[in-house]
């Protein structure tokens, strides 16, 4: 049985669009916190059992299409030994960044069904306690993203190191942003190998590359990428965040399905892009914290731009759910886009 989410974009009709929110499993439920009490951030990740009950536990109050793989985009350097620590206010912090070419060798040596085994594990266990109507999502960082928490040490920062590093010398940037996407690449197959019905790549710090650098480099990367998940015949998600600025240049990523963050509605959006994409998006996730009617009031609106768009959308947030989110406005969110009809 094909899942809604999967029918939707291959045009059959399900009557409504699918919807699901990113960071859907994670500190906004009592239960993750109650969990994380217990056990740490990498322990929850690499434990399958662990990893797969956080995955499953939306399905328990949200009637979402789709489940995320519980992981990071740090997972890839994590499981390579790289050590990354998660500081409660920072997010992940890497006592020694990798700065230079070398470095990046080390991804040379990624083999997903070794270093990640747990991944593929979670994705089974989760599969086979799921409903089959639901897709289940896999997903990595996208290179430049992870770059720039390997490179910096940290996010939250204007990622000056990186930006040095491309003006200093972007050829050797490029070597080592396309060791990272080979990595990438044979993770999100190897994701798919395992039972995700679609997967995701969030490039959220994308929005910090110059556009000259994404048409002559990160462009065909992406595309490199996105080849090769058309080989294994599933779709493939493109999330960027606030990277307007290469809306007019995102060619090369013909047949991908594109993430958008909440900035300008997706109309525009769509208009910008030359109707040539599906959507994924936009509500604003600080839009969550506000009240039950405002939720459904604008979630109304959001059905309404996804009504105007040349291509089945999919409806989700701009950016991850916020930590201090009430999970009522979560629930109303998901059920005002499930109860409006295409
Ligand atoms: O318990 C905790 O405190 C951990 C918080 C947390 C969680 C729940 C982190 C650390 N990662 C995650 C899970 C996670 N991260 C998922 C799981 C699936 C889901 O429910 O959606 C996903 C898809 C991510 C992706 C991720 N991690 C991104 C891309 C999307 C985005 O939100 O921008 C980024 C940039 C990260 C880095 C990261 N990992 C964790 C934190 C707190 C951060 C952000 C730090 C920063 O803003 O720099």
């Amino acid at each position: 049985m094909k899942p809604d989410l999967i029918k939707h974009l291959s045009g059959e009709t399900i009557g409504r669009f699918p919807v699901w929110l990113m960071r859907q499993a994670g500190r906004y439920l009592p239960e993750y916190r109650a969990l994380r009490k217990e056990h740490s951030f990498w322990e929850s990740v690499t434990s399958p059992d662990l990893a797969a009950e956080i995955t499953l536990m939306p399905a328990n109050h949200l009637a979402v299409d789709a489940l995320i793989l519980f992981s990071d985009i740090l997972t890839l350097p994590h499981s390579l030994g790289i050590p990354i620590e998660l500081q409660e206010s920072m997010g992940p912090v890497l006592r020694t960044p990798l700065r230079e070419e070398a470095s990046f060798e080390v991804f040379k040596g990624f083999r997903a069904a070794d270093h990640c085994s747990y991944v593929g594990q979670t994705l089974k266990t989760v599969r086979s306690r799921m409903k089959p109507e639901t897709a289940l999502i896999g997903f990595a960082g996208a290179p430049w993203t992870v770059s720039c928490y390997l490179i910096e040490g940290r996010g939250k920062t204007n990622f000056a190191a990186l930006h040095q590093w491309m003006h200093r010398n972007p050829r050797t940037l490029v070597r080592a942003l396309d060791v990272l996407a080979d990595a990438t690449i044979q993770y999100l197959q190897f994701q798919i190998d395992q039972g995700a019905d679609l997967v995701q790549l969030f490039d959220t710090w994308v929005s910090e590359m110059p556009r000259p650098f994404f048409v002559e480099h990160y462009g065909p990367m992406l595309k490199r990428i996105a080849d090769a998940i058309s080989d294994k015949k599933v779709p493939f998600i493109y999330y960027s965040r606030h990277a307007h600025h290469l809306l007019s240049v995102m060619g090369p990523l013909e047949g991908a399905i594109l993430g958008i963050d909440e900035l300008v509605p997706l109309s525009e959006i769509d208009k910008a892009l030359g109707h040539r994409h599906s959507l994924q998006g936009n509500l604003a996730p600080e839009l969550l914290l506000s009240d039950e009617g405002t939720v459904r009031l604008h979630t109304r609106r959001l059905v309404g731009e996804a009504r105007k768009l040349s291509k089945p959308a999919i409806l989700n947030l701009g950016h991850g759910v916020l930590p201090p989110t009430p999970l009522a406005n979560v629930q109303a969110f998901v059920e005002e886009a499930r109860t409006l009809w295409v």
